[in-house]
């Protein structure tokens, strides 16, 4: 009789196996989805100049042959033309989405089939991303990209989730135990212990300590992330060199700024259709992101106000004419409400439970814990809550004991992207453009480390100036803009070199 073959281990409730042969996993791989994502990459990098001169700069020259990058950014069509730029570039690419709802499908269809080719013969990079993964799915997306023949020797990182499993799972190898997914303290920290679990059974425990030893850097593009660096810093645990992208002027003064002044109402608009005008909108948080989710807001005539807790920030919104209020006293006033912080917990249920009826409540924060959706969820799962999917990301919390909705019963929120970062989950991003300085940084971060990683040691570092202003540089150009040259007696007047930098690190831009 013949012994019953052993069923191969599943991935957690994917019913994947833990490690895949599959060479991409995308949601649509046909043609049209296929033509349509190339049509796209094909524009918007007409819009991207600072990637496109990359590329003319480094024909032929291959400065990332044998650079090995594991991507985990959002897989948009603007990250398409990033990849395609490394690949140019010379380097070999895994990549996944940085978010359960930001994948656009057809940028990970066409980026798969690559430029030269289709989707029944696909010549581009790895990619293991869809729209609406699951968090099972995410994370077993993320181990995919990972799991690389040698391993990669490059992170490419957007919230640092990438770097954060290389980095948990080596620790756990040094000591010898793996925590209890029982000792989580949420759904997502179970997934990844069950996630460094479900590893260990099927590689041992020897996996992760020789992918850590030969990642030479990792560069992070967000606030978030980068904040996540800084601790690793300060508790002695990074395990190689970072660049901060995010801290490029380049990056966090237009992305962070223009990018959502962008986005931000695309996302509300395409997800509610409300009108926006003379609403009554609070933005938590007036740093880059607030600032431009403020100036988006009163792009279109809403009402806006802040919360903040820094002084200075808050100075600078009275400066312009904004209410600084605190959230407890004044959530019954307002009709939108949004997050960026980078905080946690900001919008609770305690906020939500005093809220006007249907007022609408997103997050454009990296991470869904600033709003509390664990907690709304916990009230539906007791049934004193009643969640309703109006369309994809869109849903109705409609609760049961409150008296002031509609005749005197229970009123209701809509929540975006189940408190996920709306611009991409009810939209799609910052536009290409934006987008073009923050990769151009990353570009060059990924360069500067595979060349140099070794110099850094394990710190955090930015980019210095000069390539800062490259980057402005290769983006002035689209806008016909003309710049006043220096000359010798000024700049030794203001004390700079007469070809830059024009600014101190202190400078605030
Ligand atoms: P930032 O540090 O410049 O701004 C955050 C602000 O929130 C700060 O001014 C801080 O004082 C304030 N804040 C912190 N805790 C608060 C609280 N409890 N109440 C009120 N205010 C509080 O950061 P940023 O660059 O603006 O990024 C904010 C978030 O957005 C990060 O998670 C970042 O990763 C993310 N981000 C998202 C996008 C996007 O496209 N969705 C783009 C860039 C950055
Ligand atoms: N982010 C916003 N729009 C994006 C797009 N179209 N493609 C990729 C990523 C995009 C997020 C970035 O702003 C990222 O730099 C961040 O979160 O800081």
């Amino acid at each position: 009789m013949n012994a019953t073959k052993a069923k191969p281990a599943t991935f957690l409730d994917t019913n994947f196996p833990v490690f895949t042969t599959e060479p991409h996993k995308v949601a649509d791989l046909s043609a049209e989805t296929v033509r349509f994502g190339r049509k796209e990459l094909e524009l918007a990098l007409i819009e991207m100049p600072g990637l496109a001169s990359l590329r003319e700069e480094y024909k032929g020259k291959f400065p990332l042959k044998g650079a090995k990058i594991m991507g985990s950014l959002h897989m948009t069509i603007q990250t398409g033309v990033l990849i395609e730029t490394l690949v140019e570039l010379g380097a070999e690419i895994r990549w996944v989405s940085c978010n359960i709802f930001s994948t656009q499908d057809h940028a990970a269809a066409a980026t798969v089939a690559g430029p030269e080719g289709t989707a029944d013969d696909p010549k581009g990079v790895p990619v293991y991303a869809w729209k609406g993964e699951t968090l099972s799915e995410y994370w077993w997306c993320t181990l995919q990209a990972l799991n690389w023949e040698g391993g990669p020797n490059l992170i490419l990182d957007d919230g640092g989730d990438a770097t954060l499993l290389v980095h948990l799972g080596a620790e756990y190898e040094n000591s010898g135990t793996i925590p209890s997914p029982d000792t989580a303290t949420s759904d997502e920290h179970r997934i990844i212990l069950k996630t460094l679990h479900a590893v260990r059974e099927d590689k041992g425990d020897n996996f992760w300590r020789p992918m850590a030893a030969n990642i030479r850097g990792v560069s992070e593009e967000t606030t978030t992330g980068v904040m996540r660096l800084y601790e690793r810093v300060e508790a002695e645990t990074l395990l190689f060199p970072a660049i901060n992208v995010n801290d490029s002027v380049t990056k966090s003064k237009f992305d962070n700024i223009y990018g959502c002044r962008h986005s931000l109402v695309d996302a509300i608009m395409r997800a509610t259709d409300v009108l926006i005008a003379g609403k009554k909108a609070l933005v938590c948080g007036f740093g880059d992101v607030g600032k431009g989710s403020i100036q988006s807001l009163q792009g279109q005539s809403a009402r806006v106000s802040i919360t903040e807790i820094d002084p200075i920030c808050a100075l600078q919104a009275c400066m312009l004419g904004i209410d600084v209020v605190e959230l407890d006293e004044s959530v019954a006033d307002f009709d939108i409400f949004v997050t960026s912080t980078g905080n946690k917990d900001i919008i609770r249920l305690e906020h939500m439970l005093k809220m006007k009826h249907n007022a609408i409540v997103c997050n454009i924060g990296h991470f869904d814990n600033e709003i509390d959706m664990a907690g709304v969820e916990d009230l539906v799962a007791k049934g004193e809550c009643e969640k309703i999917e109006i369309k994809a990301q869109v849903h109705e919390f409609k609760f049961k004991n409150t008296t002031h909705g509609p005749n005197g019963k229970g009123h209701s929120i809509i929540v975006l992207a189940e408190g996920r970062l709306v611009n991409l989950g009810c939209a799609t991003g910052h536009p290409s453009f934006v987008m073009s300085a923050s990769f151009t940084n990353q570009t060059m971060a990924q360069i500067e480390l595979h060349q140099n990683a070794e110099a850094y040691g394990k710190s955090v570092v930015v980019l210095p100036k000069h390539l800062d202003e490259k980057v402005a540089r290769l983006h002035l150009d689209k806008f016909g803009a003309k710049l006043t040259t220096l000359s010798e007696d000024q700049a030794s007047y203001i004390g700079v070199p007469q070809a830059g930098p024009y600014k101190g690190d202190a400078y605030r831009y």
